[in-house]
């Protein structure tokens, strides 16, 4: 399949798991199939305080959504619903062996989160379209016959688009978009559909009167200069026109995640550090969030007034959460500004580590969130 320019557009397929965390509880309790199952994060404030991390599509049925309070998806739904804890350690085994059965397709794979991949397929399918979608449904019968999963499915020239197809074909769905076709397909489409532009950004677009891919492809960047940077807006541009062409590279499992900065002023006073340092391990849990990672470690990274660095590390024996590093956090602040009395601090930073991956290579058996 030649386009104009003589080069072969690549084949580039885009994996994603239906309702992952909640799916694989029903592999596990078969009763639980025609239920609502929603798998939660318990902050153990209280019975039922923390948010809902997956919803099988029962549940969402009821309005029930990842994200939402525990406590009001049990107002929604009826009493013989299941609400389950989660267990990283069992969705990271049936991710890894995902992973694995999807490497056998691909050229090359990308394990984009948890539940996702990215594969380059072009050469597995010699650019051809057709023996793309005979290819993504052998992996979608042998996901099903070997590990009892159901997945959706993206075909099209690069990620983005691939991503796209596959998000709006959830769940249990397959889409191919060939190369001719990326452009109508995008057009038509709100620009939220774009991976990255969240509500704020559509609002900025709505402003300038984009509200679809369309719109937005035929935009010069330089119209959304002031709200997103030049850089930002010839990326959009471009992604909304189709017109990416990220190469699929094979990454590795993070290592570690961190965020330092410098006090406002030196000090050793642990609730002054605390409080400065809240918006970083917000954003950082953020970012395990989006990864769908969780780390095992969780350390502190202080530097003196006269540049020392200290560093300091435990492991968290629990599931993570803002109250649960936080405490942690206080907890080696507080050691810390003890052994060392003259101590006054002019950095601080937060470091997670020991990541369990998602797919990755290595199998951890000792991440003990999973254990009530
Ligand atoms: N997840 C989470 N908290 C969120 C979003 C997701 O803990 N706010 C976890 C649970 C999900 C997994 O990540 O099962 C994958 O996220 P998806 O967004 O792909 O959601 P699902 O797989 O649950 O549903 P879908 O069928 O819509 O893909
Ligand atoms: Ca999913
Ligand atoms: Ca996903």
């Amino acid at each position: 399949m030649e386009s104009e320019g003589g080069v072969a557009p690549r084949v580039v397929a885009f994996v994603d798991l239906d309702y992952f965390f909640a799916q694989v509880e029903e592999i596990q309790r078969p009763d639980l199939r025609d239920k609502p199952v929603v798998v939660c994060v318990y902050s153990g404030r209280g019975p039922t305080s923390g948010v809902v991390s997956s919803a099988n599509y029962v549940a969402r049925s009821y309005g029930v959504r990842a994200g939402i309070p525990i406590s009001r998806a049990v107002r929604l739904l009826p009493p013989t619903s299941a609400f389950l804890p989660v267990r990283m350690q069992l969705y990271s085994e049936f991710s890894s062996r995902v992973m694995t059965l999807l490497r056998e397709y691909s050229d090359r794979l990308r394990v984009e989160s948890i539940d996702e991949a990215s594969m380059d397929i072009t050469g597995r399918v010699g650019g051809d379209y057709v023996r793309a979608e005979t290819l993504a449904r052998e992996i979608k019968e042998r996901m099903r016959q070997e590990l009892g999963l159901k997945c959706t499915i993206g075909i099209a020239p690069n990620r983005t688009v691939a991503k796209i197809a596959a998000d709006l074909s959830k769940p249990d769905g397959m889409k191919v978009v060939i190369p001719s076709q990326v452009r109508s397909f995008l057009s038509p489409l709100d620009v939220e559909k774009l991976p990255g532009v969240g509500r704020k950004l559509a609002k900025a677009l709505e402003g300038l009167g984009v509200r679809t891919l369309g719109q937005l492809a035929r935009l010069q960047p330089e119209a959304l200069e002031e709200v997103v940077g030049l850089k930002r807006a010839s990326y959009l541009v471009r992604a909304a026109a189709g017109n990416l062409d990220e190469i699929i590279s094979e990454r590795g499992p993070r290592k570690q995640l961190s965020r330092i900065i410098t006090l406002k002023m030196d000090t050793r006073d642990v609730d002054e550090i605390l409080e400065q340092l809240k918006p970083s391990l917000g954003q950082l849990i953020e970012k395990m969030r989006e990864g769908m990672t969780m780390a095992r470690n969780i350390g502190i990274y202080v530097v003196t007034e006269d540049l020392q660095p200290i560093t300091r590390q435990r492991t968290i024996s629990g599931p993570i959460s803002s109250d649960t590093c936080y405490e942690a956090i206080r907890r080696m602040l507080t050691e810390l500004v003890a052994d060392k009395p003259t101590i006054r601090i002019r950095r601080a930073g937060i470091r997670f580590s020991g990541f369990i991956a998602a797919g990755g290579q290595q199998t951890l058996t000792d991440f003990t969130a999973d254990n009530p």
